[in-house]
């Protein structure tokens, strides 16, 4: 397969709302992401990933766009975007920014025209329909965040459709004149010399010309990977990607491996790469067995063919050592094997903000001190229905979005030192413990150790092209694997347990003749022998054989 700079990157996600705050506003900014740089630098990655910073009324965090040529007052102004990308490229490293597309923000002049009257021009950049001959919904699909996906408008007697928050209506793109607009707006960024696109809920472009009712109107994978999608991506790929030398990567929801190739596959000019969340949504909790499966099955249709990205946390998803692995007494142990697995995995590997120093989930007491839309409309939902609110709280927290967007813990000064003012979400009460300070100042820390493995992958081609292979089979806690180029071969040894597991060298491996790459816990030495060994609570180890 072809080389590519995009193959071989590291991404760092930056949830700049959360990440530092330049102003004493409460809410992190690009100023303070420009100050940032130089830590984001030192870890080694050539990717930034930046989330939604155009003018937005911020229903969901900028996911509710309603100027895509401006930026929100919050974030800062367009001059300041422009020097952090300049600052970004001095530095040798990339920007990507997040592309929304399915949707706009209710107060978009597109949509305020749209709804104004039904032979307003606009009115068919959206989708609206008649309701059913009772007056309800045309038809009984859920939203993400809402319990239907329609919104009836008063003024003009119909619905329109919102695959996410009432205030997020969805474009429609089957209209050739909102597809050129959008691809207008993505020449706009590309001129400006971005470096890719993070593409937003790609997967839901295309909609059912006939909205027939679901069977079950709780799963919601009706949204997504509808027919047209590949002919809307073929011609973005066309009119726009084409001329650019950029990454992307399409958030590709509820798509098996068989869907999800179609919109990465190299032969088929529309995407690079992909988000799928077979982990995020279908694995609540650690689970080696069904984790194991889920590589397997996107490695057989992927290898040779396309390529995934790897991740296991970001901000809509709770932080992966509270989730995946320990965040008590093996919290260091445990977040070094988590990168040590995503990192040496085929595909792409994506580091959100945080991840790199260990920073675990939230447990708030009150409603109050959540912010997510997801969750306040869901505990609004069940609340409604006469639950207890005590137990439906407790129900949303563990996969409440904001585990994963509580301020950047810079040090052990007041709010972390993110933000001299109030933060727009509380910080997370282990901010005296675990902080940006803390690790850089101890050589062992996960942030040194994240620093080594993203190093590793400059070095070592086999880490980003090397064939994949399971030699665990199907054990709960032992996941050994092999990456394989040429004749270099590398052995990953991961004991996902909060006990010890016994491990044998596979046959194959001369005992003598290998090479330590890198090992969570510090006093493993090369000479050690690895015939037979009892590995310690989340030890991982990466050996290469040659
Ligand atoms: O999220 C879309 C989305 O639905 C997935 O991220 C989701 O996690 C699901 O599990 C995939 O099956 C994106 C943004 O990341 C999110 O923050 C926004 O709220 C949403 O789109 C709407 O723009
Ligand atoms: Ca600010």
């Amino acid at each position: 397969m072809n080389r590519a700079w995009w193959k071989e990157a590291v991404v760092y996600q930056v949830y700049w709302r959360s990440f530092y705050d330049t102003n004493g506003d409460g809410y992190g900014d690009l100023q303070g992401v420009i100050e940032k740089l130089d830590y984001v630098k030192k870890l080694g990655v050539n990717v930034i990933w930046l989330n939604p910073c155009y003018e937005s009324p911020d229903k969901d965090n900028g996911y509710d766009i309603s100027d895509y040529y401006s930026i929100m007052p919050k974030a800062g102004t367009m001059d300041t975007w422009r020097t952090l990308l300049e600052e970004v490229h001095k530095r040798d490293m990339k920007l990507i920014m997040d592309l929304v597309v399915n949707h706009t923000s209710d107060q978009h002049t597109w949509f305020l025209e749209s709804r104004s009257s039904r032979n307003n021009p606009k009115r068919d950049w959206y989708i609206w329909r008649d309701p059913k001959p009772d007056g309800s919904p045309p038809n009984n699909w859920r939203s993400y965040f809402t319990p239907s996906a329609w919104e009836f408008d008063e003024a003009t007697g119909q619905y329109y459709f919102h695959s996410f928050a009432v205030e997020q209506p969805d474009l429609n793109w089957a209209n050739p004149e909102v597809r050129e607009a959008i691809y207008d707006m993505m020449r706009f960024w590309l001129d400006q010399g971005i470096d890719g696109f993070r593409m937003d809920a790609i997967a839901l472009l295309a909609k059912p010309e006939v909205f027939l009712d679901a069977d079950n109107p709780d799963d919601i994978r009706y949204l997504a990977n509808n027919p047209g999608v590949h002919d809307y991506l073929r011609e973005m790929h066309d009119k726009v990607l084409k001329d650019y030398d950029i990454m992307t990567v399409g958030e590709v929801a509820f798509a098996k491996p068989e869907q999800g190739i179609l919109y990465v596959a190299e032969d088929r000019r529309e995407l690079h790469t992909l988000f799928h969340f077979e982990v995020a949504d279908e694995m609540p909790r650690w689970d080696m067995k069904r984790f194991k499966e889920i590589q397997q099955a996107w490695y057989d249709v992927f290898h040779g063919r396309g390529w995934v990205s790897q991740f296991l946390n970001n901000h809509d998803h709770t932080r992966q050592v509270t989730r995946y692995g320990n965040d008590g007494p093996y919290r260091v142990e445990s977040a070094k094997l988590l990168a040590t697995m995503i990192h040496t995995l085929p595909g792409i590997p994506y580091v959100y903000q945080g991840e790199e120093i260990g920073m675990t989930g939230v447990n708030f007491d009150s409603i109050d001190d959540y912010n997510d839309i997801a969750m306040k409309n869901k505990y609004k939902e069940e609340v409604a229905k006469g639950r207890d609110p005590q137990e439906v709280l407790a129900e949303l927290k563990p996969l409440s979005r904001d585990n994963s967007r509580t301020p950047m813990q810079w040090n052990d000064q007041p709010h972390a030192g993110f933000t001299t003012g109030t933060p727009w979400i509380k910080v997370n009460p282990n901010y005296k413990t675990i902080n940006v300070e803390q690790v850089l100042a101890d050589p062992n820390s996960i942030f040194y150790y994240y620093q080594q493995l993203i190093a590793l992958r400059k070095k070592h081609p086999v880490m980003v092209y090397g064939d994949y292979r399971n030699l665990s089979g199907d054990d709960e806690h032992l996941y050994v694997y092999t990456r394989s180029l040429d004749d270099v071969c590398w052995l990953i040894i991961l004991n996902h347990a909060d006990h010890q597991t016994p491990f044998s060298l596979p046959e194959g491996f001369d005992d003598e003749h290998k090479q330590l790459i890198l090992a969570n816990y510090p006093d493993v030495k090369e000479q050690d022998s690895i015939r037979h060994v009892t590995l310690r609570p989340h030890e991982a180890r990466i050996y290469q054989f040659a």
